[in-house]
C-alpha cells in the first residue's frame, strides 16, 4: 500500500524509533532531525513518517503532508533561530539522493548565498 513503512528504509526505522537520530521536531506525521553528516551550522532533515520515494512522489499522493514539510521546515528554522536558509530536496541518485525516502534539507547558520550541496 502507498506509504506504508519500508523494514529496509533507514528513515521508516528512525520513525519508529528502531534507529537512533537527534530529533528536534515531531508531528503526528513528520519528523525532523539533525543530518548525521551536517553540510552546515544547521543541517536538519525533515521527514514524512509515511515512505514515499522522493517529494514529488509524496506530492502526488499526499500533497497535505508535502505541505506539512515545507510548514515544518520553517518552523525548525524559526526553532534554531535563522531568517536565512536553503530548502533542498535531492530527487533521483544523479542529484545526490542516497535515502529514498523524501526528505528535504533545511540548511543555514552561514551564509550560504556561495554554496552548493
Ligand atoms: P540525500 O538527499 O538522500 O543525500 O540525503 C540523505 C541524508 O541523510 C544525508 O545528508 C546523510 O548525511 C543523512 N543521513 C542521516 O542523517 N543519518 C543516517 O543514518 C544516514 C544518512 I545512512
Amino acid at each position: 500500500m502507498a506509504g506504508e513503512a519500508q523494514s529496509d528504509c533507514l528513515f521508516c526505522r528512525i520513525v519508529a524509533g528502531e534507529i537512533p537520530a537527534t530529533v528536534v521536531r515531531r508531528t503526528e506525521r513528520t519528523l525532523a532531525f539533525r543530518d548525521i553528516a551536517p553540510k552546515a551550522p544547521v543541517h536538519v532533515l525533515v521527514i514524512p513518517h509515511a515512505h514515499y520515494p522522493d517529494a514529488a512522489r509524496l506530492a502526488a499522493a499526499e500533497p497535505e503532508i508535502a505541505g506539512e514539510l515545507l510548514a515544518e521546515a520553517g518552523r525548525v528554522a524559526e526553532d534554531e533561530g535563522i531568517s536565512d536558509y536553503r530548502l533542498i530536496f535531492n530527487t533521483g541518485a544523479g542529484a545526490g539522493q542516497t535515502v529514498f525516502h523524501a526528505h528535504v534539507h533545511v540548511l543555514g547558520g552561514t551564509p550560504m548565498t556561495e554554496r552548493m550541496i
